[in-house]
């Protein structure tokens, strides 16, 4: 996301088990987790929050639609979706923690299989991006998502999330990230 809005930041890398839970960083998050932007005096954490935030911070770099039209809609509708019911499905499926199907109605996502078939339909409609022509943080979040899962199987690949995650692959933007990650990763 960062790199998609393409301003100058400086990366803070933290250490899981020193930094990561020292009383510096939790004056910054107290959960201890990562990741967190800091941005004059506001602090924001939540990888989807960051999204949006970063995308209304930074209008110039056009990864939000205007804040009064109708694809805020769909924009928000897919950001939530992956912070909530997918991040719970994978992650429960990851662990797994199966839901009694008479518990269902008591669980955000309901079935994992359900939210695996919401999202296949919406990025088989990507005309390429979740919004149409328009790349978003929709779609670094819900790409990020979807790759990652992929690659560590927690989410079982299809012929749309190949098609959808190849489009965003491709982006400058993700592929300056990926070798800065790979660069830290040594
Ligand atoms: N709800 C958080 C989740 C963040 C998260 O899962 N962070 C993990 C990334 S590996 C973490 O910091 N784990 C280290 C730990 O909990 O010690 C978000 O959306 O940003």
């Amino acid at each position: 996301m960062l790199e998609e809005v393409g301003v100058p930041y400086e990366a803070v890398v933290l250490d899981f088990a020193t930094t990561l839970k020292g009383a510096d960083y939790h004056a910054i998050n107290p959960m201890g987790k990562v990741p967190a932007i800091r941005h004059g005096d506001t602090v924001v954490t939540e990888v989807a929050a960051i999204c949006a935030y970063l995308a209304d911070a930074f209008p110039a770099a056009g990864l939000a639609p205007p804040p009064l039209s109708r694809e805020r809609g769909p924009y928000y509708r897919w950001l939530f979706f992956v912070a909530g019911p997918l991040e719970a499905a994978t992650s429960n499926k990851a662990l797994g923690f199966i839901v009694p199907p008479e518990r269902e109605r008591m669980i955000g996502y309901g079935r994992y299989e359900d939210v695996m078939d919401a999202l296949e339909a919406v990025t088989q409609g990507a005309r390429p991006y979740l919004l149409g022509d328009q790349f978003t943080a929709a779609d670094v979040y819900v790409g990020s998502h979807l790759a990652y899962g992929m690659q560590f199987g927690t989410i079982e690949a299809c012929p749309a999330f190949e098609c959808y995650c190849a489009t965003l692959a491709a982006r400058p933007a993700r592929q300056r990230a990926i070798r800065i990650d790979d660069a830290l990763a040594q």
